[in-house]
């Protein structure tokens, strides 16, 4: 038997996987991104109805503010259409729509709004319900606010300067980390104002605000500077926020994992790591609706992964004589295997290629480009552009564990 035949057939994995879960994105064949999320509320319009909200955004899903917008669209649960802005050419109808030139902007019922501010403002003021600025007006009022001041407090740039300068000194070090320290003292005494783990008594704008920059700052703080929000006694509030935001399914709709959040910092800013990546969060790597979301995302996009693969990772270089089939046969099988391997878990798998048995050999060249088909795609997807954040930690998971045995 030949080794291509032991595992699944891509109809067979996407079906399987399908059931499992009933996440599905639409396919945008050849465009970028090459899919694009289903939102939540979709299925409320009838039928051939546009959705009352287009919103514009980047086409990697990195743009926190974007993020913003995105969690307030599934929190209040509005059905909405996207259109994907390439921001290292950003088309001219763009450039020439929004003042800013910046993304996000959205049309609300044909409106343009741009400022992810007044966009979540705008969106409160047309779709009231369900409300995301409490109904008392004092409360109201402080929760506006809040959300004014994050524009203006310094907290982002006090922020970007702690994680991204390249200080001279241990001493100019210290003192970033001292007044970014400062910042995060005055959430925790935010967030005692009010009963409940948010800013205000019920969750808001202000959370929603705040949440895509403490979300990447906890991502990216301790591999980049050594230092932890997540787990620190110091911030005890904080930590307890970020806890009720993992309750929130829109939260783990819109937001990204942790190494697609790392990987952007070196990528975008050249940032040095200081340290490994925390490790996968084990609930989401076990978690059998994210394992089967990235196998279902894996199946049903195979054709884009595989060229991609092909084309970018390097696994050309070992076509012998120009020959890409075998080269091509040995990417599709170890992407089943890791389909496979997602859905079923341990011991459905033959490792590496190998043709079975205890001594059974490996074929080198095989299981070299299963090994750089592996190591590429733990890296090149990215969350939420491809897939969810707890998807894409069940889909690196899987690759480590497949990584270790490829030889
Ligand atoms: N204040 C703006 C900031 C938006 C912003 O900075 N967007 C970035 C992406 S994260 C952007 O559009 N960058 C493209 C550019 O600078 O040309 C908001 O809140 O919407």
């Amino acid at each position: 038997m030949s080794i291509q035949n032991t595992i699944s057939t891509w109809e067979e994995l996407l079906e399987t996987a399908q059931k499992k879960t009933p996440a599905r994105r639409v396919k945008r064949p050849g465009q970028s991104p090459s899919t694009a999320p289903i939102p939540e509320s979709l299925h409320k319009l009838p039928p051939d109805t546009a959705p009352p909200v287009l919103l514009y955004r980047d086409t990697n899903s990195w743009c926190p503010f974007c993020e913003r917008v995105w969690f307030a669209l599934e929190e209040k649960e509005i059905p909405f259409a996207t259109e994907f802005i390439d921001l290292s050419n950003k088309p001219k109808w763009y450039t020439d729509l929004v003042p800013t030139t910046l993304v996000p902007a959205a049309k609300i019922e044909e409106e343009l709004v741009y400022e992810s501010k007044d966009i979540l403002l705008a969106l409160e003021e047309k779709f009231p319900h369900p409300a995301l600025l409490p109904e008392n007006p004092e409360e109201n009022a402080v929760a506006r606010q809040l959300v004014e001041e994050a524009e203006t407090n310094g907290f982002r740039n006090i922020s970007y300067k702690f994680l991204r300068e390249a200080p001279t000194d241990a001493n100019e070090l210290a003192n970033l980390q001292a007044e970014f320290e400062a910042k995060l003292d005055e959430f925790e005494q935010a967030l005692a104002k009010y009963p409940g783990p948010y800013f205000v008594s019920t969750f808001s704008l202000v959370d929603i605000t705040y949440s895509p920059h403490l979300d990447r700052l906890a991502a990216n703080l301790p591999v980049y500077r050594g230092y932890h929000i997540k787990g620190n006694p110091r911030f005890p509030r904080l930590n307890a926020w970020f806890d009720a935001l993992n309750q929130r399914p829109a939260y783990h709709r819109v937001k990204s994992d942790n190494i697609t959040n790392n990987l952007l910092l070196r990528r975008r800013w050249g940032a040095e790591p200081i340290s490994n990546s925390l490790p996968l969060d084990a609930a989401d790597s076990e978690n059998i609706q994210y394992r089967a979301e990235a196998a279902e995302r894996l199946s049903d996009n195979r054709e884009v992964a595989i060229a991609d693969v092909i084309k970018n990772s390097g696994v050309q270089a070992l076509a012998a004589d120009g020959d890409f089939t075998t080269v091509k046969d040995a990417v599709d099988f170890h992407l089943r295997q890791l389909a496979d391997y997602l859905i079923h878990g341990n011991g459905e798998t033959l490792p590496g290629g190998r043709t079975g048995g205890k001594n059974s050999s490996v074929d080198p060249i095989f299981a070299a480009v299963g090994a750089i088909a592996f190591a590429y795609l733990r890296n090149r997807i990215c969350a939420p552009r491809d897939m969810s954040a707890g998807a894409a930690t069940a889909f690196r998971a899987a690759i480590d564990k497949l990584l270790a045995s490829v030889y």
